[in-house]
């Protein structure tokens, strides 16, 4: 299978043809990336000043903008130019929904904007426990933010200014991680949902379906020899390219590179043009139960 599904959109606000349209929700359902070369994030001039490391608070890893509040998190506190830094995230919060919107019509009802993340740290260099490292393939699922079932689509753009493309790895179909990491792994123990909530270790309850994401997110990255063995391809996204991606269902790695914007949006199953190719349908058919 092609990995990637390319379209030679150059604009974000461009009108798009209704074939267009269908070629990109089915590749995108069916696990592909969908990749624009020609698409970048233009940056304005006192912007490339941002592309900075030395931005992020020391116990962060990107700086987040949440476009409801308008707020800003993450950046290192003596930093001066936060009206212009969450300007520059901000255009980008805009204009990726302006893009999802313009190619999926189908989707544009149920969508909800969720966190945007600006990325100046290069990947390579960080120094975290094997969960949290995303060198490693693993399909997202994230220990304190359960999704009950909907789905984690994210929109990046490579903003670096020296020509440095984001590699990536991806894997082998979720179908396929499913086969191989789902027999391993164990069921919640009775009222650990209850509590982990009552004590705010997650934000909303944890269910099965985000117990079994999670567990399959950490087999994957706990296992060197899967690392390292399974099928997998390596993806240069150079700069000034856009990609977008359900990172919940393809299994990807970010290996290196530096400067990138992301915008995460969340779709219900019930969106869905093909509900079957969905990670809470793959899973329900595996384990033979319902998981929301
Ligand atoms: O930073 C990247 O290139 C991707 C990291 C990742 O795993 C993700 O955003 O889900
Ligand atoms: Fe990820």
């Amino acid at each position: 299978m092609e990995i990637l599904e390319t379209l030679n959109l150059n604009a974000w606000d461009q009108t798009i043809p209704s074939d267009i349209q269908e070629k990109a929700i089915h590749s995108l359902e069916q696990g592909k990336v969908l990749y624009f070369p020609f698409l970048p994030f233009q940056l304005r001039d006192h912007e490339e000043k941002f592309l900075s490391p030395l931005l992020t608070h020391p116990k962060s890893k990107n700086i987040s903008y949440d476009i409801h509040q308008d707020r800003l998190g993450g950046v290192r506190p003596e930093f001066q130019e936060v009206d212009q830094l969450r300007n520059m995230i901000k255009r980008f919060a805009e204009q990726s929904l302006t893009l999802f919107d313009a190619l999926f019509p189908h989707y544009s009802t149920y969508r909800r904007q969720a966190k945007t993340s600006f990325r100046p740290v290069e990947t390579s260099n960080r120094k975290i426990s094997k969960r949290k490292d995303d060198t490693l393939l693993h399909i997202d699922s994230f220990p304190s933010n359960p999704v009950k079932g909907e789905r984690i689509l994210r929109i990046f753009s490579n903003i670096n200014p020296h020509g440095k493309p984001r590699v990536w790895r991806i894997g082998e179909p979720f179908s396929n991680v499913v086969e191989k990491m789902a027999p391993r792994v164990q069921k919640p123990w009775p009222g650990s949902a209850y509590f982990l909530n009552l004590f705010r270790l997650t934000k909303d309850y944890r269910t099965l379906y985000d117990h079994y994401m999670l567990s399959i997110h950490d087999a994957m990255k706990l296992d060197p020899y899967y690392q390292k063995h399974v099928l997998q391809w390596e993806v240069h996204f150079p700069a000034g390219s856009t990609w977008m991606v359900y990172t919940d269902q393809v299994s990807h790695a970010a290996m290196s590179g530096k400067d990138l914007l992301e915008q995460t949006l969340h779709l219900p199953i019930k969106a869905m043009k093909n509900p079957n190719t969905s990670p809470q349908k793959v899973l329900e058919k595996f384990f033979k139960e319902q998981l929301v």
